[in-house]
């Protein structure tokens, strides 16, 4: 437990299209990192707990409709309403890691024909990741994984556009995992990634998405 208490916490995101593997792997290398005794918590966004959470998931539920502009500013204001926690838990120490980000707002936003500009600029100013970790999984594999829930989006065409973007956002945050990989493998590399990036991050500052 004594590193946990030199340095900050690290913020580690998970991204990838649905049925990636993301949540599977994010409760793997959360109990993984708690085994280690290290301070971690598992997070997600949306975040379906808060009242704009609620308007998202009746949204992707297909029991509400709402414009496309309107739907990206609720997800962005889902991680805005999140965000002060979130600094006070990883300058306390605690790892984060977290099931989609910004990345997911921008790429699917972007796949039904948002501007990539507009879609970036309301997230500048959330907590920037340490490291985004995508879990790379061709569209036409991850429908085969047991197939899709029903909910809004989950369509090939659609998961295939939303790739397209999220490749566009590669920065040098981003390391890409061969999510059709076994689990075990993608839950190894997953594993040595997070811990180095603890370790790095324990002495620099948090910052701020900038895009
Ligand atoms: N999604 C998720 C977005 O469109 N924008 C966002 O900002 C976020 C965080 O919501 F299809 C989409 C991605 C996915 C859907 O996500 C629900 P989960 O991970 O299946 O709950
Ligand atoms: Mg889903």
């Amino acid at each position: 437990k004594g590193s946990s208490k030199s340095g900050r916490g690290a913020l580690i995101v998970l991204e990838g299209l649905d049925r990636s593997g993301k949540s599977s792997q994010c409760a793997r290398l959360l109990s993984y990192l708690e085994g280690k005794g290290c301070q971690a918590e598992g997070w997600r966004f949306p975040d379906r707990g808060t009242s704009v959470g609620q308007m998202i998931s009746a949204y992707l539920a297909n029991e509400s409709q709402l414009d496309d502009r309107t739907i990206h500013l609720l997800f962005s204001a889902n991680r805005w309403e999140k965000r002060a926690l979130m600094e006070r838990k990883l300058l306390g120490g605690t790892t984060l890691i977290v099931d989609r980000y910004s990345y997911s707002g921008v790429a699917f936003s972007a796949a039904k024909g948002l501007g990539i500009e507009w879609c970036k600029a309301p997230e500048v100013g959330l907590v920037a990741p340490d490291l985004v970790i995508y879990l790379d999984v061709q569209p036409e594999k991850a429908a085969e994984r047991g197939g899709y829930g029903g909910e809004r989006y989950e369509r090939i065409e659609f998961q295939n556009k939303v790739g397209e973007h999220y490749h566009s956002l590669h920065d040098s945050t981003w390391k890409v995992i061969d999510g059709s990989l076994a689990m075990e493998a993608v839950e190894e590399q997953l594993r040595e990634l997070a811990m180095n990036c603890i370790q790095e991050c324990q002495g620099r500052q948090l910052t701020n998405l900038a895009w």
